[in-house]
């Protein structure tokens, strides 16, 4: 059986819950399409990200990897086409704050998204679930996961399916902090959906 590595976050500044927690624990253990899915719910701190996932790249060799991070403000599934060499924006969950820094000195400026994100885009909206190709994942803890994910993957020649998906909040925090959001269920079913038509890649 394929092994799928899927990553969510942690809480992190004003928000008390982050709805890929949620997806990540929900999806755990489960076989969907040709993968087994292993779930990591990772700390919101720079310092320790780009360690995380490529040590759990190693212990697990996963056949793909789907990575998932909340973005306050959409209103559809976002699936990112590219993480860039930077970080900067707010302060993490250790109050480190970055400020432009690269992630990787020699690493390339930019590198895309190894998800079919035409694919994935059109089975979303097949099962009429909102989703937009989206040309930039930020330059916060999402970006930085999605470009050491890539980095590495490249690094060590793993020609796998890899990548980034923001969503949107869940109705919990869309309540809190008045913003567009969606329910749980159907933020789980997206991901549920997305790893489903994976197999085909
Ligand atoms: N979203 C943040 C970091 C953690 C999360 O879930 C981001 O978009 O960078």
């Amino acid at each position: 059986m394929k092994k799928l590595l899927l990553t969510g976050y942690e809480p992190f500044l004003k928000f008390k819950t982050n709805p890929t927690q949620s997806v990540v624990e929900s999806l755990e253990g489960k076989v969907i399409g040709d993968y087994k899915i292993i779930g990591k719910v990772y700390p919101v701190v720079f310092k320790e990200i780009n360690a995380l996932i490529e040590q759990d790249i190693e212990d697990i060799e996963p056949d793909a990897v789907v990575s998932l991070g909340l973005a306050s403000g959409i209103s559809s599934i976002h699936l990112e086409r590219i993480a860039i060499n930077t970080i900067d924006g707010r302060k993490d969950n250790t109050g480190f704050k970055p400020d432009g820094e690269k992630i990787y000195e020699n690493g390339a400026d930019g590198i895309f998204s190894t998800l079919p994100l035409k694919q994935l885009e059109s089975a979303l909206l097949d099962e009429n679930i909102p989703v937009n190709i989206s040309n930039s994942a930020g330059t916060y803890l999402c970006n930085n996961l999605m470009y050491s994910e890539l980095h590495y993957l490249q690094q060590k020649e793993l020609d796998i399916p890899a990548g980034f998906i923001h969503v949107p909040p869940s109705h919990e925090i869309g309540i809190a902090q008045r913003v567009p959001s969606w329910s749980q269920e159907d933020i789980t079913r997206a991901i549920h959906i997305i790893i489903e038509n994976l197999q085909s890649n």
